[in-house]
C-alpha cells in the first residue's frame, strides 16, 4: 500500500532505527540525518517517514506531507546556519538524474559556494 515501509529500503530501515544515522531534526512525520558521503559542509537529507518512491509521486499522493518536508528542509538551514550564505535543496528523481535511494528525499546542501548549473 501507499506509504508502507518497504523491507529493502535503506530510508525505511533509518526511520524504523533498524539503521544509524545521525540525525538532526524529526517531527511526527519527517527525519533529517546527515549524509554519509557529504559533497558539502552543510548536507542534510530530509525523508517523509512514509515511504514515496520520489518526491513527485509523494506530493501527488500526500501534497502535506511534501510541504513538511520542504519547511523541514528550510529549518534545517537555518539551524545549520546556512540562511545567509544560501542553500540548496535538490531532489533527484530517477537514475538518470543521479537517484540512488528510492525513497523521497530532499538534498539540503550549503555552507560553501554551490555553482549553476549543477553537474
Ligand atoms: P540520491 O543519490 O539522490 O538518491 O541520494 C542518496 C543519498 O543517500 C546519497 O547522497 C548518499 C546517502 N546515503 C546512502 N546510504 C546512506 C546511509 O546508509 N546513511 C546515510 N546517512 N546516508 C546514506
Amino acid at each position: 500500500m501507499a506509504g508502507e515501509p518497504q523491507a529493502d529500503c535503506l530510508f525505511c530501515k533509518i526511520v524504523a532505527g533498524d539503521v544509524p544515522a545521525t540525525v538532526v531534526r524529526e517531527t511526527e512525520t519527517v527525519v533529517a540525518f546527515r549524509d554519509i558521503t557529504p559533497q558539502a559542509p552543510t548536507h542534510v537529507l530530509v525523508i517523509p517517514k512514509a515511504h514515496y518512491p520520489d518526491a513527485a509521486s509523494l506530493a501527488t499522493a500526500e501534497p502535506g506531507l511534501a510541504a513538511d518536508v520542504l519547511r523541514v528542509a528550510g529549518e534545517v538551514a537555518e539551524q545549520e546556519k546556512t540562511i545567509d550564505s544560501g542553500y540548496r535543496i535538490v531532489f533527484n528523481t530517477g537514475s538518470g538524474a543521479g537517484q540512488t535511494v528510492f525513497h523521497a528525499h530532499a538534498h539540503v546542501l550549503g555552507g560553501r559556494g554551490l555553482a549553476w548549473p549543477p553537474g
